[in-house]
């Protein structure tokens, strides 16, 4: 392996317990992986090169695990922490395994269920931020339904709104430092998930009485699963600062949930995405969300975790080429050609600027004549990405 795609600390790779701890269990078969304690992940993950390493409560703690052993498996985690120089840059909460939540978690229609998921979140909120954690995710992967005949999809919202601003309150009142990133998926496991698409979040957020300190953790394989441009959700929850946290992996398009190896399947929306985050500057961590095959061993689980970072270096230098090929410059130069004649017309609204604008006259024919060579320049990204230039 070139040591040009070597991943190191400054790249924030990151991968969660529960990928590559996943044992290969499916809805039609038992594990094919025997489970690896978290200690043993944190070692695979530091000989792989990951720079972090984020959980779920129950990746760390079993659900039922008493205060003795809570605290016997998370001082054994930071001493392997230690010991690889691995960080926890992210941690979640389980509110999808335990049968306690099927109807839901913050939105179940039982009372308890909601207190329960609230309660729950505290403690895992205090074992994130104990081991180190920045960032927050909430993942509402049963907080939607089956059938409508269950909830008032209206009702399901204010739930979930509530229970979003007890724990930012929760947070402020500890003195955490600690953002939360709320991440979409539109069915799976549930029929219908409620907030289906990152944007639904966007909008969600602003809802909040904490907005600032709530973003978004958008996943390829969501956005994906709903037919929709994973880079358009990624720039728009960029642009509004909304970024908090990513999750890359995999997906073709109208699958069942595949999360596949970063890059394996989509190269091209891939190498956008990279792309998109290097010319921004993202500065956040790169969380792979994803796992091996079913038909890996741990060996085949490592091949999965570093083909993820080597594939997205690989991409970043492509990146870096298609920035600096002179003919893919010149046509960009083209093509946002602007002789400053419509300079007048541009900005705000001005009441003189619209009547000067209804007076101005176009030549609509000459407009819709315009070659623009993107078929030239998709071919150059293509050949790029292949290899060839
Ligand atoms: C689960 C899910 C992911 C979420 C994780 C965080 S858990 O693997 O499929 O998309 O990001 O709760
Ligand atoms: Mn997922
Ligand atoms: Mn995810």
């Amino acid at each position: 392996m070139s040591d040009r795609y070597q991943p190191k600390p400054e790249h924030k790779f990151s991968f969660g317990l529960w990928t590559v701890g996943n044992v290969g269990r499916d809805p039609f078969g038992e594990p094919v992986r025997e489970r690896l304690s978290p200690v043993d992940l944190v070692y695979l993950l530091a000989e792989v090169g990951a720079w972090g390493v984020n959980f779920h409560d129950n990746d760390l703690v079993p659900i039922d695990a008493t205060p003795a052993e809570r605290d016997r498996i998370v001082s054994d985690f930071k001493k392997a922490l230690r010991e690889t120089g691995l960080v926890v840059p992210m941690a979640t909460t389980n509110l999808a395994s335990d049968p306690a939540f099927k109807e839901g978690a913050f939105t179940s229609n039982d009372p308890r269920v909601r207190a329960y998921a609230l309660q729950k979140t505290m403690r895992a909120i205090d074992l994130g931020v104990e081991l180190g954690a920045k960032i927050y995710v909430i993942w509402g992967g049963r907080e939607g339904v089956e059938t409508d005949a269950a909830k008032n999809p209206v009702e399901a919202l204010k739930r979930l709104r509530e229970a979003i601003n007890f724990l930012c309150e929760y947070v402020i009142d500890q003195g955490y430092d600690l953002k939360f990133a709320l991440e979409a998926k539109p069915n799976e496991p549930r029929g219908d998930i409620y907030l289906a698409t990152t944007g639904h979040m966007l909008a969600f957020i602003e809802t909040l009485d904490h907005p600032e300190m709530v973003g978004v953790n958008p996943e390829v394989a969501h956005e994906h699963m709903a037919g929709l441009n994973y880079l358009h959700a990624i720039a728009q929850a960029w642009e509004a600062g909304k970024l908090f946290h990513i999750d890359l992996n995999d997906q073709a398009f109208a699958r069942y949930d595949q999360d596949f190896r970063f890059g394996s399947w989509n190269l091209k929306s891939a190498f956008f995405l990279v792309k998109f985050l290097e010319d921004v500057g993202y500065e956040g961590p790169r969380h792979f969300d994803a796992h091996a095959y079913r038909t890996e061993d741990y060996e085949g689980v490592k091949e999965f975790a570093r083909g993820c970072m080597r594939t997205y270096l690989i991409l970043k230098e492509k990146a870096e080429q298609w920035n600096s090929d002179p003919e893919i410059q010149a046509l960009l130069k083209e093509i946002n050609a602007d002789d400053g004649s419509m300079d007048m017309f541009k900005g705000r609204y001005t009441p003189e600027k619209a009547a000067a604008l209804k007076m101005a006259s176009f030549d609509r024919v000459a407009l819709g004549k315009r070659g623009w060579a993107y078929e030239r320049l998709d071919q150059l990204t293509i050949e790029i990405l292949l290899g060839v230039r």
